[in-house]
């Protein structure tokens, strides 16, 4: 409770220009969820007042970032903002070869395509929405090695996104190292509430694949973010500087794939990296299929110098600590209210319990989903399921997936919102929770074949 009833430090920036909000009423709101079909994905931004659907693209660049745009190269090839970018990805996260994607899905089709051989699988720190279906796409099963703690919401270990190492074990010897398409290792685990993988942890995942020959991918969309964790909960670490600890946990890795959308504080981009020069040459090929030229895969130059420059700033100590101090200031506050939580808080976003918070609702009657609506409803915050709704059905038996974690993710955009932001959603979630006895499940009305979450429609049950 301390560190939010004093601050010894600010966000390091000020404003320079500003985008003014507005607010619907209540009736307007409720006419806007129903249009939606109750999917706060399907509102219009409009008609939001505090938008925290995502992290993802919706950062505000610096002046450095923008005056970087006006220095586009938009040359078909060989623009000299691939350089630029190739270079600072070079010496940040330290992999040889760069490919740029025109987001993070951009990167896990090609490494998908490249690596996975049909009937082949791909073990990993819990599945990620578009990761695993491109495995799926590309003929591999996911098959989740996170450790146990990570589906608790209430496990408070420092590092719930390590990687059960037994677990993994297990499947080698199971199906053969042959069958493992490689390692997907995430940072700061999205779907178990942002929650760290230890740099330990890393270089044993790295020890044991090696043995086995089997390739290790890493996931490096919120790297930063989990090397702030690192640095601040393991000790080996207290004295590195941000930059290196993500050299190190990339050097635990055969390659990146990389949505810049998040860390790297743009708007739009991504990338894959890769050491390997014959899956690079591989990717080099495809990538003019589903991107563009091997030079911009489907950036414009303007989004390849912003992007440089983002890695520069992301790495920054006081950035960092800022951006992950705002996320911890808001789960402070609703953990004082008694507010049902992931915990330990994450990087970039609160987790709300849905499990715990409506604990008179099934999951068949998707929690996350009735909860995100009505939080909208209350308050015009936008927040984002994570749960039932975006686990999907099981390939083999067509059924929902049940996850165990059963989530409303209230994310924050980087550098965009202010403490009285903060403030204003801590207290429609408190009012929330006071009224929640009220709040009814839904019933799925349309769904779509994948990535349901996005685009499903729902209706409030009867009764
Ligand atoms: C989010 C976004 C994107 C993402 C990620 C990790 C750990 C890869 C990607 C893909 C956007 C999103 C995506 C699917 C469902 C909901 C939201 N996460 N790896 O909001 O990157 O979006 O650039 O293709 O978090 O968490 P990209």
């Amino acid at each position: 409770m301390t560190n939010i009833k004093k601050r010894a430090w600010a966000e390091p920036f000020k404003i320079k220009m500003v985008e003014p909000l507005k607010m619907l009423s209540r009736h307007e709101r409720a006419g806007a969820l129903r249009e939606a079909g109750f999917n706060t994905f399907l509102l219009r931004s409009e008609d939001v007042y505090i938008d925290l659907l995502t992290d993802s693209g919706t950062n505000a660049m610096s002046d450095y970032q923008w005056a970087g745009m006006m220095l586009g190269d938009e040359a078909y090839a060989g623009s000299r903002n691939y350089y630029h970018l190739e270079a600072m990805v070079q010496r940040v996260y330290g992999y040889k070869y760069l490919v740029p994607t025109h987001q993070g899905r951009g990167a896990e089709n090609l490494i998908s395509k490249i690596l996975i051989k049909p009937g082949q699988y791909v073990p990993g720190n819990m599945y990620f929405t578009t990761t695993r279906l491109h495995q799926e796409l590309a003929g591999g099963t996911f098959v989740d090695v996170i450790v146990d703690e990570a589906h608790d919401s209430t496990d408070l270990r420092p590092f719930k996104g390590n990687v059960d190492l037994g677990k993994l074990e297990a499947l080698i010897a199971k199906v053969g190292a042959a069958k493992v398409a490689y390692v997907t290792v995430a940072a700061t685990v999205n779907m178990a509430g942002g929650q760290p993988i230890s740099l330990e942890n890393l270089k044993a995942v790295r020890a044991l694949t090696a043995k086995h020959g089997i390739k290790v991918i890493f996931d490096a969309t919120r790297a930063v973010e989990n090397a702030y964790f690192i640095k601040t909960r393991e000790a080996a670490y207290a004295d590195w500087t941000i930059e290196q600890i993500v050299h190190e946990m990339c050097a635990q890795s055969d390659g990146a794939t990389m949505s810049g959308k998040k860390d790297l504080l743009v708007n739009i981009g991504g990338f894959l990296a890769i050491n390997d020069l014959d899956v690079f040459e591989e990717a080099r090929n495809l990538v003019v299929v589903y991107e563009g030229l091997h030079t911009y895969g489907g950036l414009a130059g303007r989004d390849m110098e912003a992007m440089a420059r983002g890695i520069e700033e992301a790495v920054q100590y006081d950035h960092i600590r800022a951006r992950i101090g705002q996320v911890e200031y808001v789960g402070e506050r609703l953990k004082a209210s008694g507010i049902p939580i992931v915990e330990p808080i994450g990087g970039h976003a609160i987790f709300l319990d849905a499990r715990r918070f409506l604990p008179h609702l099934t999951q068949d009657d998707f929690p996350a989903q009735a909860l995100a609506a009505e939080l909208y409803l209350e308050s015009g915050i936008r927040a984002m399921e994570r749960g039932i709704v975006s686990a999907g059905r099981d390939d083999a038996t067509g059924k929902h997936r049940y996850p165990k974690l059963e989530l409303v993710r209230l994310t924050f955009p980087r550098r965009v919102y202010t403490q009285a932001h903060c403030d204003v959603t801590a207290e429609a979630v408190e009012a929330l929770y006071e009224s929640r006895a009220e709040i009814r499940g839904l019933e799925m009305t349309y769904e779509p074949k994948y990535l349901r979450f996005f685009q499903a429609r729902f209706e409030p049950k009867a009764g």
